[in-house]
């Protein structure tokens, strides 16, 4: 059966080993907790079809190895994504302090747009946190990033934290600030007739019609 979207944007989870992101990922993707999960070789690859404000967004996602060793591998996946959820573990401070760090390589590698959401992983874990919300929220204000506390073992903000970065971008292209057509923008269109989001209310929509040439 072949999938109807929209859109179609080009997400990255990203932050240091064992904070998670797999675990976020195989929760928004399955709906349960993924037990087991062992570091990322490189990287991972999911998708999900969504709906935000009323249109379907096909996330296309790639889940990053945290491990040093393979920064280089991973990096040369940061090309062209349009939405990042940038992971830290509330029960490790070593996780947080590397946020910048990340955050230069996301801006950098991906673009300077790249909209992303900070996550604060094992929510959960509250007797064990090192991180406080407060501070964390500081951080992302200070960063411009959006913001949340998840846990991929309850569940608890991670379909969310997608969905809000889905909706974030999707707002930013219907009011001109993001440009699906720029080249790298990690954002196609599903469906030419979309096009019309973009345009002035009265002018005439595209045709759906194949000029067959
Ligand atoms: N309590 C709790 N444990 C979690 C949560 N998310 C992940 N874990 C555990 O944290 C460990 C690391 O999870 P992964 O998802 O593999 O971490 P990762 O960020 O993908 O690690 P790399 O692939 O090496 O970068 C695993 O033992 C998980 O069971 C959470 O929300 N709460
Ligand atoms: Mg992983």
């Amino acid at each position: 059966m072949s999938e109807t979207y929209d859109f179609l944007f080009k997400f990255l989870v990203i932050g240091s080993a064992g904070t998670g992101k797999s675990c976020l990922l195989h929760h928004f993707i399955e709906s349960k907790f993924k037990q087991d999960s062992n570091h990322t070789i490189g990287v991972e690859f999911g998708s999900k079809v969504v709906n935000v404000g009323g249109k379907t967004v096909k996330l296309q996602i790639w889940d990053t190895a945290g491990q040093e060793r393979f920064r280089s591998v991973t990096r040369s996946y940061y090309r062209g994504a349009a939405g990042a959820l940038l992971v830290y573990d509330i029960t490790s401070r070593e996780t947080y302090n590397a946020l910048a760090q990340w955050l230069t390589d996301a801006r950098t590698l991906a673009s300077p747009n790249i909209v992303i959401i900070l996550c604060g992983n094992k929510k959960d874990l509250e007797g064990e946190r090192e991180v406080t919300f407060l501070e964390a929220s500081r951080f992302a204000q200070e960063n411009e990033l959006m913001f949340l506390e998840t846990s991929a073992l309850t569940g608890e903000n991670v379909e969310e934290a997608f969905l809000k970065c889905a909706r974030t971008i999707l707002n930013k292209i219907e009011s001109g600030e993001l440009d699906p057509e720029r080249m790298g923008s990690g954002i196609q269109y599903g469906d030419a007739s979309l096009r019309q989001l973009r345009q002035p209310r009265g002018a005439p929509a595209p045709s759906r019609q194949s000029c067959g040439c």
